[in-house]
């Protein structure tokens, strides 16, 4: 046998034990029995799939390739005959539940702000998913602060303008951009919809906003550059603030910096190659997080009896699918790789991730283009303050250090964002633009791309109506005069029902059998 032989079905069935595990994934066939231990998610959930086809399994949770790169080519046993990968898993009650739940969501229309897609999203995402992409570091308190950071900022609005013509377009990093917001990245798209990233490229190349690929998306890059229409899309007139009659879609990158830099080198260049433009590097995670919600998900399905390991990086087995994936980070990254990282790309660069003036300095003095001012949305550091609240101290240093707004360094923050008027409360207190990053994905794992439209269109209308009310025409007149941002820091913040009805509170361990 080899890695081109024919295997058929019944032979892959033969191997359905601990003592010999195969499994198909992508219709090849993979011996897994002596990584059954060594695998980051436990190995109970392999052997569910031993002697069967894992692939639906599979492909939500790890990056492209990651099987066929990373297991020794003497465990690669061959091809499955077309008829082995239709041997059936029967459906879970989960699974079962999770159809039934999809086909009675709310009809689309009734969706009527991004919070809407957070509640349908938690009802129809299996649990794994639902805990990865919502849970946040231990006592989850920055990513409750990210949300109650825009309430302690008021409005003072402007009256008796003409507001009839209203515009809110922008450009980022020199690209024109239908919102002031682009698309933040959010790892492991398939676990919540089977298209994962491809629903953002599609409504995004639509609507001529800006995405940012994640490292870890469930689509291959090229996948996703691929599915960007390769000429300028026409932004249909009711869909368009402004003049701008043409958009080519822009993607940016994002990067975790890899253990091996050629590695990183390699997918810099690639994506310049293929025309993206931007390149922002995550500088907040030299290790991830410890989220719960994520971790007791894991401890669920493995049970009681799942074997506990150290692994290669330290980090221990259990820990969530988040963690179980992260060894491949490097906690080295420091200042000094600045200039490799300027030398091996002509993209603008972007530190996504500074929370601190000094940092901020130290990146404009670096010679990057800009700076997300982020928490990771409350999954790194937890009680690092949010974005939105580092804002102004950030702009005051900059301001102290050069031309202010720097056309050469943008600011952007994220972090909470649900509303255009977040968004707008942000960019009157100096930042170009903001990310959204769970607000969209919550959109797709509930709706699929319909749902990035729908998200997208909601925030136009709330964008039109708060500039109105706000009595700007468009966002060069935003300015800090627009805000009182005098509460920021102070820790007082109203209630936020929707956010507080969506929020799904820590839960302590639990008794086996309750
Ligand atoms: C996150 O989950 O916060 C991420 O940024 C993505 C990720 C997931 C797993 C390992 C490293 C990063």
């Amino acid at each position: 046998m080899g890695p081109s032989s024919l295997i058929p079905a019944q032979v892959v069935a033969q191997h359905a034990t601990r003592e010999s595990c195969w499994i198909i994934v992508h219709n090849k066939v993979y011996d897994m029995t002596d990584f059954l231990d060594e695998h980051p998610g436990g190995s109970r959930i392999i052997l569910r799939y031993a002697g069967k086809d894992a692939t639906a399994a599979y492909e939500p949770i790890h990056p492209p390739n990651m099987i066929s790169s990373n297991l020794p080519p003497e465990k690669h046993i061959g091809i499955a005959e077309p008829s082995a990968s239709l041997v059936e898993t029967p459906q879970t009650e989960e699974e079962k539940k999770r159809e039934l739940l999809l086909s009675s969501r709310p009809p689309l229309d009734e969706i009527l702000n991004l919070h809407d897609f957070e509640a349908v999203a938690r009802a129809v995402l299996p649990p794994k998913a639902w805990a990865y992409y919502s849970s946040a570091s231990d006592d989850e308190i920055a990513i409750r602060e990210n949300r109650a950071a825009f309430q302690r900022v008021w409005f003072l609005p402007r009256i008796l303008r003409d507001v009839t013509k209203v515009d809110w377009s922008t450009t980022i990093l020199g690209q024109k951009s239908s919102l002031p917001i682009y698309i933040s990245a959010t790892a492991l798209g398939k676990l919540g919809h089977p298209d994962g990233e491809l629903n953002l490229t599609r409504a995004a190349g639509k609507h001529g906003i800006i995405q940012m690929i994640p490292t870890l998306a469930s689509c291959s890059f090229d996948e996703i550059v691929d599915a960007c229409p390769t000429k300028s899309t026409s932004i249909p007139s009711a869909v368009r603030a402004s003049p701008l009659s043409d958009y080519v879609q822009h993607i940016m990158l994002h990067r975790y910096v890899n253990r091996d830099r050629e590695l990183t080198k390699k997918y810099v260049q690639h994506a310049e190659k293929r025309g993206v433009s931007g390149l922002f590097i995550t500088v907040d995670a030299p290790q991830l997080g410890r989220r719960e919600k994520d971790m007791r998900m894991k401890f669920v399905d493995d049970g009681a009896g799942a074997k506990v390991q150290e692994g290669q990086s330290g980090v221990k087995k259990d820990q969530g699918i988040a963690r179980a994936i992260s060894s491949f980070i490097d906690p080295s990254l420091a200042w000094k790789d600045i200039p490799w990282f300027r030398s091996i790309t002509k993209m603008p660069i972007v530190l996504k991730g500074v929370a601190s003036p000094q940092d901020a300095i130290m990146a404009l003095e670096a010679g990057v283009q800009g700076i997300v001012l982020s928490n990771h949305g409350g999954r790194q550091l937890d009680n690092a303050r949010s974005g939105l609240e580092n804002l102004v101290d950030i702009v005051a240093a900059l301001k102290t250090r050069g031309p202010w707004p720097n056309p050469k360094f943008s600011v952007f923050i994220d972090g909470g964002v649900r509303r255009a008027s977040d968004v707008l409360k942000a960019l009157a207190l100096g930042a170009s633009a903001v990310g959204v990053g769970r607000g969209f994905l919550y959109a797709f794992s509930s709706y699929g791309q319909e749902g990035v439209e729908r998200a997208i269109e909601i925030l136009r209308d709330e964008f039109e109506m708060n500039m109105r009310l706000l009595g700007i025409t468009n966002l060069s007149e935003i300015n800090p005069d627009l805000v009182d941002a005098s509460r920021l820091g102070t820790g007082l913040t109203p209630t936020d029902n929707l956010y507080s009805a969506t929020y799904q509170p820590l839960s302590l361990a639990q008794f086996r059998g309750s």
